[in-house]
Protein backbone atom coordinates (compact mmCIF):
# COMPACT_ATOMS: atom_id res chain seq x y z
CA UNK A 1 0.00 0.00 0.00
CA UNK A 2 1.51 3.82 -0.08
CA UNK A 3 2.67 4.85 2.87
CA UNK A 4 -0.08 6.98 3.51
CA UNK A 5 -2.09 4.17 4.70
CA UNK A 6 0.50 2.61 6.98
CA UNK A 7 0.69 3.35 10.26
CA UNK A 8 3.29 5.54 11.68
CA UNK A 9 4.93 3.05 13.93
CA UNK A 10 5.28 0.30 10.96
CA UNK A 11 6.45 3.62 9.08
CA UNK A 12 9.17 4.51 11.89
CA UNK A 13 10.88 0.92 11.48
CA UNK A 14 11.18 2.06 7.60
CA UNK A 15 13.49 4.86 7.93
CA UNK A 16 17.29 4.92 8.10
CA UNK A 17 18.09 8.45 8.74
CA UNK A 18 17.77 8.61 12.87
CA UNK A 19 15.60 12.08 13.09
CA UNK A 20 12.71 10.57 10.82
CA UNK A 21 12.78 7.61 12.93
CA UNK A 22 12.52 9.52 16.07
CA UNK A 23 9.85 11.61 14.47
CA UNK A 24 7.65 8.54 13.40
CA UNK A 25 8.52 6.56 17.35
CA UNK A 26 7.42 10.01 19.09
CA UNK A 27 3.72 10.35 16.79
CA UNK A 28 3.54 6.66 17.77
CA UNK A 29 4.45 6.68 21.45
CA UNK A 30 2.24 10.06 22.39
CA UNK A 31 -0.16 9.28 19.86
CA UNK A 32 0.13 12.47 18.94
CA UNK A 33 0.71 14.08 15.29
CA UNK A 34 0.64 17.90 16.70
CA UNK A 35 3.47 20.05 16.74
CA UNK A 36 3.46 23.57 18.05
CA UNK A 37 4.92 26.39 16.83
CA UNK A 38 5.84 28.56 19.84
CA UNK A 39 6.14 31.76 18.01
CA UNK A 40 6.93 33.94 20.94
CA UNK A 41 9.65 36.88 21.98
CA UNK A 42 10.34 36.48 25.83
CA UNK A 43 12.19 32.74 27.31
CA UNK A 44 10.15 32.85 30.01
CA UNK A 45 6.50 32.99 27.78
CA UNK A 46 8.80 30.26 25.54
CA UNK A 47 9.89 27.45 28.25
CA UNK A 48 6.13 28.02 30.18
CA UNK A 49 4.19 27.04 27.03
CA UNK A 50 7.02 24.29 25.94
CA UNK A 51 6.39 22.82 29.69
CA UNK A 52 2.45 23.01 29.20
CA UNK A 53 1.65 21.63 26.09
CA UNK A 54 5.45 19.32 26.19
CA UNK A 55 3.45 16.34 26.88
CA UNK A 56 0.69 16.36 24.18
CA UNK A 57 2.96 16.90 20.86
CA UNK A 58 5.53 15.21 18.79
CA UNK A 59 7.23 17.77 18.38
CA UNK A 60 8.03 21.51 19.22
CA UNK A 61 9.07 24.08 15.99
CA UNK A 62 11.16 26.91 17.04
CA UNK A 63 12.32 30.41 15.34
CA UNK A 64 15.12 30.80 17.63
CA UNK A 65 15.86 34.26 16.24
CA UNK A 66 12.33 35.95 17.32
CA UNK A 67 13.46 35.19 21.26
CA UNK A 68 14.74 39.11 22.53
CA UNK A 69 16.56 37.48 25.07
CA UNK A 70 18.16 34.36 23.67
CA UNK A 71 21.34 33.07 25.42
CA UNK A 72 22.61 29.59 25.19
CA UNK A 73 21.48 28.60 28.66
CA UNK A 74 18.04 28.83 26.84
CA UNK A 75 19.13 26.13 24.53
CA UNK A 76 19.98 23.41 27.86
CA UNK A 77 16.65 24.08 28.91
CA UNK A 78 14.94 23.68 25.58
CA UNK A 79 16.98 20.16 25.25
CA UNK A 80 16.14 19.40 28.99
CA UNK A 81 12.06 20.32 28.07
CA UNK A 82 12.41 17.98 24.91
CA UNK A 83 13.80 15.16 27.01
CA UNK A 84 11.28 15.61 30.37
CA UNK A 85 8.19 15.68 27.69
CA UNK A 86 9.33 13.32 24.70
CA UNK A 87 9.31 15.66 21.91
CA UNK A 88 11.53 16.29 18.57
CA UNK A 89 12.73 19.98 17.82
CA UNK A 90 12.49 21.82 14.70
CA UNK A 91 14.24 24.44 13.76
CA UNK A 92 12.46 26.41 11.33
CA UNK A 93 15.12 28.42 10.06
CA UNK A 94 14.57 28.25 6.29
CA UNK A 95 18.09 28.38 4.85
CA UNK A 96 18.43 29.85 1.48
CA UNK A 97 22.05 30.44 0.46
CA UNK A 98 24.42 29.14 -0.91
CA UNK A 99 26.04 25.91 0.32
CA UNK A 100 29.58 27.36 2.19
CA UNK A 101 27.18 30.18 3.73
CA UNK A 102 24.32 27.66 4.52
CA UNK A 103 26.64 25.17 6.20
CA UNK A 104 28.29 28.04 8.44
CA UNK A 105 24.64 29.78 9.83
CA UNK A 106 23.67 25.97 10.56
CA UNK A 107 27.13 25.23 12.57
CA UNK A 108 27.35 27.87 13.78
CA UNK A 109 26.79 31.99 15.21
CA UNK A 110 24.75 33.00 18.12
CA UNK A 111 22.08 29.68 17.77
CA UNK A 112 24.50 27.03 16.70
CA UNK A 113 21.37 25.42 15.14
CA UNK A 114 22.55 21.86 14.18
CA UNK A 115 23.38 21.35 17.64
CA UNK A 116 20.49 20.74 19.39
CA UNK A 117 17.57 20.82 16.33
CA UNK A 118 16.32 17.22 15.35
CA UNK A 119 15.08 18.55 12.04
CA UNK A 120 15.45 21.88 10.16
CA UNK A 121 14.42 23.27 6.96
CA UNK A 122 15.65 24.78 3.51
CA UNK A 123 13.97 26.41 0.27
CA UNK A 124 15.17 24.52 -2.95
CA UNK A 125 15.31 27.83 -4.93
CA UNK A 126 19.78 27.44 -4.73
CA UNK A 127 19.11 24.07 -6.13
CA UNK A 128 20.38 21.13 -4.78
CA UNK A 129 23.76 22.33 -3.13
CA UNK A 130 21.84 23.96 -0.15
CA UNK A 131 21.40 20.16 0.78
CA UNK A 132 25.16 18.99 0.63
CA UNK A 133 26.34 22.57 2.40
CA UNK A 134 23.63 21.46 5.26
CA UNK A 135 24.00 17.66 4.98
CA UNK A 136 27.89 18.33 5.42
CA UNK A 137 26.55 19.24 8.84
CA UNK A 138 23.79 17.58 10.01
CA UNK A 139 24.40 14.41 8.22
CA UNK A 140 27.35 13.34 10.78
CA UNK A 141 25.17 14.52 13.73
CA UNK A 142 21.75 12.13 12.88
CA UNK A 143 19.70 15.38 11.70
CA UNK A 144 17.41 15.28 9.20
CA UNK A 145 15.97 18.21 6.44
CA UNK A 146 12.58 18.87 5.38
CA UNK A 147 12.23 20.90 1.86
CA UNK A 148 10.07 23.48 1.61
CA UNK A 149 7.84 22.12 -1.48
CA UNK A 150 4.73 24.45 -0.75
CA UNK A 151 3.62 27.16 1.33
CA UNK A 152 0.46 27.93 3.05
CA UNK A 153 0.59 31.85 2.27
CA UNK A 154 -1.75 33.15 -0.62
CA UNK A 155 0.01 33.70 -3.50
CA UNK A 156 3.01 31.60 -2.88
CA UNK A 157 5.26 31.07 -5.43
CA UNK A 158 6.29 27.57 -4.54
CA UNK A 159 3.55 25.49 -6.58
CA UNK A 160 3.52 23.72 -10.39
CA UNK A 161 6.83 23.20 -11.85
CA UNK A 162 8.82 24.52 -8.75
CA UNK A 163 7.19 21.79 -6.17
CA UNK A 164 7.51 19.52 -8.99
CA UNK A 165 11.45 19.51 -8.62
CA UNK A 166 11.67 20.20 -4.90
CA UNK A 167 10.43 16.63 -4.89
CA UNK A 168 13.30 15.31 -7.59
CA UNK A 169 15.88 16.84 -5.42
CA UNK A 170 14.55 15.22 -2.57
CA UNK A 171 14.90 11.87 -4.08
CA UNK A 172 18.19 12.46 -4.87
CA UNK A 173 19.18 13.30 -1.69
CA UNK A 174 16.70 10.81 0.75
CA UNK A 175 19.66 10.22 3.08
CA UNK A 176 19.40 13.56 4.68
CA UNK A 177 16.01 14.80 3.09
CA UNK A 178 12.92 13.20 5.41
CA UNK A 179 10.38 14.68 3.81
CA UNK A 180 8.51 18.42 3.34
CA UNK A 181 6.84 20.97 4.42
CA UNK A 182 3.66 21.14 1.79
CA UNK A 183 -0.21 20.89 2.15
CA UNK A 184 -0.56 17.57 0.81
CA UNK A 185 1.39 14.57 0.12
CA UNK A 186 4.24 14.68 -2.05
CA UNK A 187 4.89 10.98 -3.01
CA UNK A 188 5.05 10.44 -6.61
CA UNK A 189 3.34 14.07 -7.14
CA UNK A 190 3.00 15.00 -10.27
CA UNK A 191 5.81 13.26 -12.14
CA UNK A 192 3.59 10.23 -13.35
CA UNK A 193 4.21 6.36 -12.57
CA UNK A 194 7.60 6.03 -13.92
CA UNK A 195 8.89 8.41 -11.74
CA UNK A 196 7.47 7.97 -8.64
CA UNK A 197 9.28 5.14 -6.43
CA UNK A 198 6.23 3.09 -4.83
CA UNK A 199 8.32 2.78 -1.67
CA UNK A 200 9.27 6.46 -1.04
CA UNK A 201 7.74 7.56 1.99
CA UNK A 202 8.41 10.85 2.72
CA UNK A 203 7.55 12.95 6.26
CA UNK A 204 4.57 15.48 5.49
CA UNK A 205 4.89 18.70 8.24
CA UNK A 206 2.05 21.10 7.48
CA UNK A 207 1.75 24.71 8.79
CA UNK A 208 -1.16 26.60 8.48
CA UNK A 209 -3.66 24.53 10.31
CA UNK A 210 -6.55 26.57 12.53
CA UNK A 211 -9.84 25.77 13.85
CA UNK A 212 -11.10 28.90 14.86
CA UNK A 213 -10.52 30.59 11.56
CA UNK A 214 -9.77 30.39 8.33
CA UNK A 215 -6.03 32.88 8.09
CA UNK A 216 -4.95 36.02 9.59
CA UNK A 217 -4.19 39.75 7.46
CA UNK A 218 -1.21 39.00 6.85
CA UNK A 219 -1.23 36.09 4.21
CA UNK A 220 -2.07 33.53 6.12
CA UNK A 221 -4.46 30.43 5.29
CA UNK A 222 -5.19 27.95 7.96
CA UNK A 223 -7.22 24.23 7.42
CA UNK A 224 -8.94 22.11 9.93
CA UNK A 225 -6.62 18.59 11.20
CA UNK A 226 -8.94 16.71 9.52
CA UNK A 227 -8.53 18.69 5.96
CA UNK A 228 -4.89 18.45 6.25
CA UNK A 229 -4.58 14.65 7.70
CA UNK A 230 -7.18 12.60 6.25
CA UNK A 231 -8.11 14.35 3.15
CA UNK A 232 -5.15 15.54 1.81
CA UNK A 233 -2.32 12.53 3.69
CA UNK A 234 -0.16 14.80 5.50
CA UNK A 235 1.60 13.26 8.83
CA UNK A 236 1.87 16.51 11.00
CA UNK A 237 -0.26 19.32 12.11
CA UNK A 238 1.84 22.36 12.78
CA UNK A 239 -0.38 24.52 14.94
CA UNK A 240 0.67 28.41 16.30
CA UNK A 241 -1.33 31.30 17.20
CA UNK A 242 -4.36 28.24 17.64
CA UNK A 243 -2.74 27.09 20.64
CA UNK A 244 -0.91 29.80 22.41
CA UNK A 245 -3.55 32.02 21.51
CA UNK A 246 -3.47 36.27 22.79
CA UNK A 247 -3.05 35.59 26.42
CA UNK A 248 0.65 33.35 26.93
CA UNK A 249 0.05 33.54 30.66
CA UNK A 250 -3.05 31.47 30.59
CA UNK A 251 -1.00 28.25 29.92
CA UNK A 252 -3.98 26.23 31.61
CA UNK A 253 -6.27 27.58 28.56
CA UNK A 254 -3.21 26.89 26.01
CA UNK A 255 -2.60 23.45 27.59
CA UNK A 256 -6.61 22.86 26.65
CA UNK A 257 -6.28 23.98 23.20
CA UNK A 258 -3.28 22.13 22.36
CA UNK A 259 -5.20 18.81 23.46
CA UNK A 260 -8.20 20.09 21.18
CA UNK A 261 -5.32 19.78 18.10
CA UNK A 262 -4.20 16.87 19.03
CA UNK A 263 -7.64 14.49 19.79
CA UNK A 264 -8.62 15.73 16.36
CA UNK A 265 -5.31 15.37 14.39
CA UNK A 266 -5.03 11.60 16.17
CA UNK A 267 -8.68 10.82 15.04
CA UNK A 268 -7.97 12.70 11.54
CA UNK A 269 -5.23 10.20 10.98
CA UNK A 270 -7.08 6.93 12.69
CA UNK A 271 -9.87 7.74 9.75
CA UNK A 272 -7.21 7.93 7.44
CA UNK A 273 -5.70 4.31 8.15
CA UNK A 274 -8.89 2.45 9.07
CA UNK A 275 -10.95 3.37 6.58
P1 LIG B 1 0.37 30.13 12.97
O1 LIG B 1 0.36 31.01 14.18
O2 LIG B 1 -0.28 28.76 13.22
O3 LIG B 1 -0.17 30.80 11.74
O4 LIG B 1 1.94 29.85 12.72
C1 LIG B 1 2.42 29.04 11.68
C2 LIG B 1 3.90 28.81 11.82
O5 LIG B 1 4.34 28.03 10.72
C3 LIG B 1 4.76 30.05 11.80
O6 LIG B 1 5.87 29.82 12.65
C4 LIG B 1 5.23 30.18 10.37
O7 LIG B 1 6.53 30.76 10.28
C5 LIG B 1 5.28 28.75 9.92
N1 LIG B 1 4.98 28.53 8.50
C6 LIG B 1 3.75 28.81 7.92
O8 LIG B 1 2.86 29.29 8.59
N2 LIG B 1 3.52 28.55 6.60
C7 LIG B 1 4.46 28.02 5.79
O9 LIG B 1 4.22 27.76 4.61
C8 LIG B 1 5.72 27.74 6.39
C9 LIG B 1 5.94 27.99 7.72
BR1 LIG B 1 7.01 27.00 5.36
Amino acid sequence: PPPYTLAYADRATRHKNPAAKLLLETIHRKRSNLAVSVDVTQSSDFLAIIDAVGPLVCLIKTHIDILEDFDSNLINKLVELSKKHDFVIFEDRKFADIGNTVALQYSSGVHKIASWSHITNAHPVPGPSVISGLAAVGLPLGRGLLLLAEMSTKGTLARGEYTDDAVRMARSNSEFVIGFIAQRRMDGLGLGPSEAKLDEDFLILTPGVGLEVKGDAMGQQYRTPDEVIRQNGCDVIIVGRGVYGTNLKDVEAIRQRAERYRQEGWDAYLKRTQS
